[in-house]
């Protein structure tokens, strides 16, 4: 079975997103993921331009061979850019085995190995009792694990909260420049999950991402305060180019530490797995170079005690989520998923097999990736400049997103 044809799909239901269709000379076709937020076009480019050339005539089902030759053949290799464009190649060469196979894709990684996948939503408030109520909601709606933040007092906007006028992230706004002060958001944050721990009991898991935004040193302290309140990670506590932040970090506190979601392959995991630095790596299909790299990533964890916790906000697709369910439900070590939400636009341009019900992620029976892309409705979305927002310190000086 050839590959015939491959196309990049940019739409925008709400923010940007960039996907592949394969299309083979049987007719069966598959999809794959490939956005990048913020830089959607740089990968549309790379992929049309690049990458799409080398597969017309290729053979569909070697998937193994197609990945390699796409990392290996370019010399330039790794990087988000090329790692997204891969994986769109490898989610959609996924989805035709599966269809021409007459069988869901998790059944051609193992078939399943638990009943469900864990996933997590977001309470995001402005105000601590806003925060609190959205945990109540989302638990009264069957999830079981809730990623908890909240507005520090005294700024004005911050990552993962809505804004006063209601806008989310990077959601086709204006560039943006937020305000941000460390010492603020260190002494707030034990008093929040003090607040909700009292509010929801032991039971829930209660997850936390600090963006990238503390020193190991500031890092170990919130760790050690938030040790009382057991949560389910602690995820980007400090930023991972200098891996030995973690290292530092990991001898100062017992909260379970999750980073990742900026990795591309398995070289970034590499020291903070053999070293056990972290316990959680939160890769997503999408910016991992799809399931095939994500699986090895998940195998090298495995035997070192750290589990995969997929990085699935709403500027991932649908058609990742579809991977990483299909990974998740039959890879051994992935823990949990992040569920993020979609608009419903972006739910009636990707139609899909996958659902949350009581708490858990389910891929689907449907053969391939069960998630389709209506192309008419994709034609009438076009592509909207988006950026997200930057912070300034105290002094000025820019701060990390
Ligand atoms: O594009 C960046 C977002 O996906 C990121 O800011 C969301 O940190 C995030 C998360 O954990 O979902
Ligand atoms: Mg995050």
């Amino acid at each position: 079975m050839k590959i015939e044809d491959a196309r990049v799909i940019v739409a925008s239901p709400g923010r940007n997103y960039v996907t592949l269709k394969i299309v083979t000379d049987g007719g069966i076709y598959g999809i794959g993921d490939a956005t990048l937020n913020g830089r959607e076009l740089a990968v549309a480019s790379y992929l049309s331009e690049h990458v799409v050339p080398l597969l017309i005539g290729r053979e569909a089902m070697n998937i193994e061979d197609t990945w390699q030759l796409l990392y290996r053949s370019a010399y330039w290799r790794r990087g988000p850019v090329t790692m997204a464009a891969i994986a769109a190649v490898d989610m959609a060469l996924w989805d035709i085995k599966g269809k021409e196979l007459g069988t869901p894709v998790w059944n051609l990684l193992g078939g399943r190995c638990r009943d469900g996948l864990l996933v997590y939503s977001h309470a995001s408030g402005r105000s601590v009792d806003q925060t609190i109520e959205q945990v109540h909601t989302l638990i009264a709606a069957g999830y079981r694990a809730v990623r908890v933040q909240c507005l520090v007092p005294g700024l004005e906007a911050m990552y993962g909260v809505p804004r006063a006028d209601g806008a989310g992230d990077g959601k086709g706004l204006p560039f943006v420049e937020n305000d941000w002060s460390s010492q603020a958001y260190l002494r707030f944050v034990p008093t929040l999950f003090a607040a909700v721990r009292d509010a929801v009991g032991p039971k829930p898991a209660l997850l936390h991402d600090a963006h990238h935004r503390l020193t190991p040193t500031q890092a170990g302290w919130l760790g050690k305060r938030l040790e009382d309140f057991q949560l389910f990670w602690l995820e980007d506590a400090v930023p991972a180019e200098w891996q030995d932040g973690y290292k530092i970090l990991r001898h100062h506190t017992t909260t379970p530490l999750a980073v990742g979601e900026v990795f591309n392959t398995i070289f970034d995991c590499d020291r903070l797995v053999r070293n056990g630095w972290v316990d959680y790596i939160r890769a997503a299909p999408v910016h991992a170079g799809g399931i095939t790299h994500l699986r090895k990533i998940a195998d090298y964890a495995a035997p070192h005690h750290v589990k995969i916790g997929c990085h699935g906000a709403g500027d991932l697709s649908p058609v990742t989520m579809a991977a990483a369910a299909h990974f998740g439900i039959a890879t051994y070590n992935a823990a949990i998923q992040e569920h993020g939400e979609h608009s419903a636009a972006t739910h009636r341009l990707f139609p899909h097999h996958w659902s949350v019900t009581d708490g858990y992620l389910q891929p689907g029976d449907a053969p391939g990736l069960g998630v389709d892309i209506d192309e008419d409705l994709a034609g009438q979305l076009p592509y909207e400049r988006a950026y997200l927002p930057v912070t300034r310190l105290e002094d000025g000086t820019v701060g990390d997103w």
